[in-house]
């Protein structure tokens, strides 16, 4: 494999090498993470990359592009039967980028939009005072209640009522239940404010029609094409018939130059895998393994945010254990398992610190692994916080991860 780097570039395809066998031999429970198909790769790996394509299909700046316009075409179209969606702009490189022409798209620099807090379970493009978002605009922060650590809607109406935002961005990259995404409609309606929805880490759950859709109340949806949804690492953005001219412009040539058309191919690739019936026996098997591996991790003595969880992910309080995020993440990853510590709502730590650590199910899903599994996982992650002063026993438990992995191929005759 890599056989051209290999000869080339010794030292980088050392690099390369060892990133196949650490993502084929460790447990991966990022949340936002994800094995794509080889179709997908193989699109990705494609000489499409070589082309510039600025404009959109049948309008584009340079020569050539009959190609790549049946590309972004197939794209286009798969993303809005997806999602049943009026329009679909597949060319953001990311999904703060879509987020970035969301806003630009909608407000103007000053403006004020109201966003889930980070610490609380948003994202940095929702507001984080470091982020173009927190930078260009007067940012509102939602919280969860202390209580129930969900999602409050009273107090979001009322602070919407006091704030009056121009945009309400609701989404989240760490929040385990569902939105009311109607409700916020509502509220947003009675004080004429845009809607803006990031479903960037739910998008595959929502193709598949087993999580709430936002896509007929949201102006614009943004997400990101790697997650859930097991496509290639990139943006998109849906919208409404009456945004499209305006979505298209803010993101080229008014955030993005040329299209990655490799990147756009591969989303078309994506789009036709979620469109089979298969895709939703995947994430309905991403959510089972949730539940169960929640109720695992649970019955062992930890906290689970909000009791539990409806989607791929699940926030660990690590308090009852007496370890924290950053000491759990390390113990995990030199056992072979693959997680980010993560704030927890109303978190006493730092965020480099935290209480807590995200954990997701996408990705050992796609791996072949089931609810069976799960008990096995969280036995493991248990036994390495437990063990975390003790590097020989975390190196034990890295070899049972291994055996685990071993019978589960990350991509079936891919590691010869
Ligand atoms: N940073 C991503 C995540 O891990 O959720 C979101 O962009």
């Amino acid at each position: 494999m890599y056989n051209e780097v290999r000869k080339y570039d010794p030292q980088l395809y050392a690099a390369m090498q060892g990133e196949v066998l650490r993502q084929q031999q460790n447990l991966e429970l990022i949340a936002s993470e994800n094995y794509t198909s080889k179709a997908v790769l193989e699109a990705l790996g494609s000489v499409l990359t070589n082309k510039y394509a600025e404009g959109y299909p049948g309008k584009r700046y340079y020569g050539g592009c009959e190609h790549v316009d049946v590309a972004e075409k197939l794209a286009i179209d798969r993303a809005k039967q997806l999602f049943g969606a009026d329009h679909a702009n597949v060319q953001p490189h990311s999904g703060t980028q879509a987020n970035i022409a969301a806003y630009l798209s909608l407000i103007n620099p000053g403006d004020t939009v109201m966003g889930l807090n980070l610490d609380h379970g948003g994202h940095l493009s929702h507001g984080h005072p470091l982020n173009f978002s927190g930078r260009y605009f007067k940012i509102i922060k939602m919280n969860v209640s202390k209580d129930t650590e969900l999602l409050d809607y009273d107090e979001m109406e009322k602070l919407i009522e006091k704030e009056r935002p121009k945009l309400i961005m609701a989404g989240a990259s760490n929040y385990s239940r569902q939105w009311d995404w109607a409700r916020i409609k509502r509220a947003a309606d009675v004080w004429k404010c845009f809607l803006v929805t990031d479903i960037a880490h739910y998008a595959g759950l929502i193709a598949a029609g087993i999580y709430p859709s936002p896509v007929e109340y949201a102006d614009i949806v943004t997400t990101t094409t790697h997650k859930t949804l097991r496509g290639p690492r990139g943006g998109l953005i849906l919208s409404k018939a009456c945004y499209a001219k305006s979505v298209d412009r803010t993101n080229f040539p008014g955030n993005q130059g040329g299209p990655l058309m490799h990147a756009v191919a591969a989303k078309a690739v994506c789009f036709k895998e979620a469109l089979e019936p298969s895709f939703k026996t995947y994430q309905t098997q991403v959510l089972n393994n949730a539940r169960k591996l929640a109720a695992e991790i649970q019955a062992r003595g930890y906290r689970i945010v909000s009791g539990g969880t409806d989607c791929h992910l699940m926030s660990v309080d690590l308090r009852p254990k007496n370890v924290t995020g950053k000491e759990a993440e390390i113990a995990l990853d030199k056992a072979g398992i693959t997680v980010n510590k993560n704030m927890i709502p109303y978190d006493p730590q730092k965020a480099m610190v935290t209480s807590g650590i995200r954990v997701g199910t996408p990705a050992i899903t796609t791996r072949g692994m089931v609810e069976k599994d799960m008990a096995v996982i969280a036995g493991l992650m248990d036994e390495a916080i437990t063990a975390r002063a003790d590097d020989k026993a975390l190196k034990a438990i890295k070899e049972q991860v291994k055996a685990l992995c071993a019978g589960f191929p990350m991509y079936p005759g891919f590691e010869n």
